[in-house]
């Protein structure tokens, strides 16, 4: 991307940055997997937004002079031809000026003795303080290293502010720009789909459809996937986070694919649910038409000036009145909308956090997460869903967020019915709200059951 849109983004962040203030951004630091092996690097989506800089360690400061004048400092690992050669070259200090667009930069070790002074005789620092534990440290360090210096005649910041509250408030509403990395991430993840329905066949095992979708993937560019696989063949579909991926795919059994790439530090999210012998049974079919029906109400719902709980309820009453007519459910849709707004009005006076449990509100035992989350550079991406406990978030055009209902029928819950056990249903699209509405940014990735016969028959052209 041009380095032009993250000086765009640190101009409209320090927009909203109290004159006489600085901001700290730490990057995110390698992580050791075992013994001397790192976890592959993923820089904070943050540093990322508001740099452009997939360097590990480094540390941008956001300057907001009381004249108004911007000053970005930028404190960088050393250019050294002895690291370089193991691990890649570096932006450096002239780097950081020439490409990055610092007005100052420094090697890192200079950090203890620079920020401090940053921090001098300014009305607040702004720091998202409770991410990083290691990072918090060092921000007290130089605080409290500011405070000694008073009798100097420097004062400590009177403010620790979190940026997030700012920064996350653009980071929810995206640029064309950045619209253009999120559609590449959903064709990418579509094509992956597809061609997950065109090579399933019975006897195969789940980490062979991984190994597709991870091909597909790299292959277009996506330099890593924006979450863990899932590839939950049968019961295992009814596990939500299931990613051990490696049990064999039965005839007869529905295969769950959750998967999204990660293009330009944005990520798709993707779920598909298909048969692996090609045909839905009538069982499999009738939960299926049940899951897609909330979804397409979900996805009706997506248009601005609507809330995200406008969008939460859709799914929901569809899925609840289903419920209720396949007998597994008591009551009307009213009661259950009118159960669910006593509860979480008692969860909030009660401090209670936490997934609901069947207990509270029946039908969680079939659908227990929410509809869905936003997007963007971290695949649940950061922005409220409430202003205020009164108020949800209105859809605005140039929010993304994700649309995935789901029913599950898990054998381990004792009143599991016998008919439905183990099937496990979620359907999911990436929708962005536009200024007439709504555009599926992964529409093209069969969900309806005639597409999905239709492309599983298709033969497939990538050996596993
Ligand atoms: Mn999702």
């Amino acid at each position: 991307m041009e380095m032009q849109l993250f000086a765009e983004r640190r101009a409209r962040f320090a927009e909203r940055m109290e004159p006489g203030s600085v901001a700290l951004f730490p990057a995110s630091r390698e992580k050791i997997r075992n013994h001397d092996v790192h976890y592959p690097f993923r820089q904070n989506s943050d540093f990322y937004y508001l740099t452009g800089l997939d360097e590990p360690e480094s540390i941008a400061a956001l300057i907001k002079e009381a004249s108004g004048e911007l000053r970005y400092i930028l404190f960088v690992r050393p250019r050294d031809i002895l690291d370089e050669i193991w691990t890649g070259v570096r932006a450096g200090v002239e780097g950081a000026r020439e490409w990055l667009g610092a007005t100052e930069a420094f090697e890192l070790s200079e950090a203890n003795k620079e920020i401090p002074a940053l921090l001098e005789d300014r009305l607040a620092v702004y720091y998202a303080l409770g991410f990083d534990d290691t990072f918090d440290r060092r921000v007290i360090g130089w605080l409290r290293s500011v405070r000694a210096a008073m009798r100097g005649g420097v004062n400590p910041p009177e403010q620790v502010r979190d940026p997030r509250a700012i920064l996350h408030e653009l980071r929810l509403r995206k640029t064309p720009a950045e619209l253009e990395l999120l559609r590449k991430a959903c064709a990418i993840s579509r094509e992956a789909h597809r061609e997950a329905m065109k090579a399933v066949q019975p006897g195969m095992n789940e980490f062979q459809i991984q190994a597709l979708l991870d091909f597909i993937y790299r292959r277009n560019g996506s330099e890593r996937n924006g979450y863990n696989h899932i590839v939950a063949g049968g019961k295992n579909a009814c596990i939500l986070h299931y990613d051990r991926n490696n049990q064999p795919l039965h005839d007869g059994d529905l295969l769950l694919i959750d998967s999204g790439a990660e293009y330009g530090h944005y990520s798709a999210d993707i779920t598909s649910t298909f048969p692996v012998n090609g045909r839905f049974s009538d069982k499999q079919k009738r939960i299926y038409e049940i899951v897609y029906g909330a979804q397409q109400a979900a996805i009706e719902a997506c248009k601005p000036g609507n809330t995200f709980e406008q969008v939460q309820h859709a799914a929901r009453d569809h899925l609840v009145a289903a419920l209720i007519e396949l007998g597994l459910l008591e009551g009307t849709v009213e009661s259950i909308a009118q159960q669910e707004k006593e509860l979480l009005e008692t969860r909030r006076k009660e401090r209670t956090r936490g997934p609901i449990k069947p207990e509270d509100l029946p039908y969680k035992q079939f659908y227990p997460h929410n509809i869905g989350h936003w997007l963007g550079m971290d695949v649940h991406d950061v922005g409220r869903y409430k202003l205020d406990p009164e108020r949800s978030q209105p859809l605005e055009p140039g929010m993304c967020l994700t649309i995935e209902p789901g029913l599950y029928f898990y054998e381990g819950y004792e009143n599991c019915p016998k008919e439905w056990a183990n099937i496990g249903i979620r359907i999911e699209d990436d929708i962005l709200i536009t200024e007439s509405g709504h555009e599926n940014l992964t529409a093209g990735t069969p969900h309806t059951v005639e597409e999905i016969e239709a492309i599983i028959q298709e033969p497939s052209s990538i050996p596993l």
